[in-house]
């Protein structure tokens, strides 16, 4: 890998979500160098002519340029929002195809540069597109990450947030499985500030496992709910992406619910779905097991079956 003092992320695709990510990375002064690059040029143009005009007021420079895939070269980060989104009413895996044919090419641009980095990946389906990523790439698994259910943890943890009345970086827990329709949250491992989410059940009478599982659904249909109002998600993830960034650059050893590649962890394997995982510089360090209970592995299972199964026509 690059050994530098300057960090070059390069974000391949510059619409909403890309753009979410950007702004978000100047305003955190995450980056010395922030390349953007996409199929429609003038829009990274555009986009990097008005990023840099709010530099003064960055906390530190960020460079910010519109490029090419040859800046690839010396990346330490490619992160890639690029192709199409869901429609209203579209699952994410019905976007495999299209999306599938767009990274392969995306890909193999940024390999021939002689990019030898990490790869965070947010287009959707998020789960597939990863392992596209890796298949193409001929990186090490540890080297290519989605962002999994990052967003869909950040959601049900500021849900609990503000249904508990604490502060949502309190809340420690996870949604795990595809990013998708079939995920699921770990209950067993949640927790509001130092307590159990049991025992602080058990303090709250009008809450009961019913008014869990609603949270659980609001959480899961976010982005169905979202697009119907507003027509796409985009800074959540976005914030998301920069979260995940800062682990990475900044060799964190963060635990984030990032899509990884499974080798035997869960009894599962060649599979890219969302986890808990240490990530650092080096990507991700380890894939976390956590203990799950019945319902939780048989939902988890599930989740592994629907990825499987998508990933067959798309992947060859
Ligand atoms: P958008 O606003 O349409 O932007 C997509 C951008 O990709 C456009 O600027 C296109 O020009 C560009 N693009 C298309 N093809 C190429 C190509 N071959 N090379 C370079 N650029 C290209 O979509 P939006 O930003 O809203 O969404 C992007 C992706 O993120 C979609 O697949 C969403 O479904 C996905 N999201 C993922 C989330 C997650 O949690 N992982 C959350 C929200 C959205």
């Amino acid at each position: 890998m690059k050994n530098s003092l300057v960090n070059r992320v390069v974000l391949i695709g510059t619409g909403a979500v890309g753009c979410s990510y950007a702004y978000s990375m100047i305003n955190q002064g995450v980056a010395e160098e922030l390349v953007l690059i996409d199929v429609n040029e003038a829009k990274s143009e555009g986009e990097a002519m008005d990023l840099n005009h709010g530099m003064p007021f960055a906390p530190s420079p960020t460079k910010v340029w519109s490029g090419s895939y040859e800046d690839c070269g010396s990346a330490d980060l490619v992160v890639i929002t690029a192709g199409l989104a869901q429609k209203p009413g579209e699952t994410r895996l019905e976007l495999v195809e299209k999306n599938t044919r767009i990274f392969k090419t995306i890909v193999k641009n940024v390999m021939n540069s002689g990019f030898d980095g990490i790869f965070l990946v947010a287009t959707n389906p998020v789960d597939i597109l990863t392992h596209v990523t890796m298949k193409e790439s001929g990186l090490p698994k540890e080297r290519v990450i989605g962002s999994g259910t990052v967003l869909d943890s950040a959601r049900l943890r500021f849900a609990l947030g503000q249904f508990f009345d604490v502060d949502t970086r309190n809340v420690h827990a996870y949604i795990i499985g595809e990013h998708g329709d079939t995920e699921l949250p770990v209950w067993s491992h949640t927790s509001i500030g130092v307590k159990q989410l049991d025992t602080v059940l058990e303090a709250k009478n009008d809450l009961n496992k019913e008014s869990l599982e609603d949270i659980f659904v609001n959480v899961r249909d976010a982005a169905y709910h979202i697009i119907e109002r507003k027509g796409a998600t985009y800074y959540g993830i976005g914030m998301s992406l920069v979260r995940i960034t800062k682990a990475i650059l900044n060799n964190e050893n963060s635990i984030l619910t990032v899509s990884a590649y499974l080798n035997g962890e869960y009894g599962h394997q060649d599979v890219y779905i969302g986890v808990p995982a240490v990530i650092n510089r080096d990507g991700i360090r380890e894939v976390i097991e956590l203990e799950l209970n019945e319902k939780e592995k048989d939902q988890f299972d599930r989740s592994v079956s629907v990825l499987k199964e998508t990933l067959k026509p798309g992947a060859e």
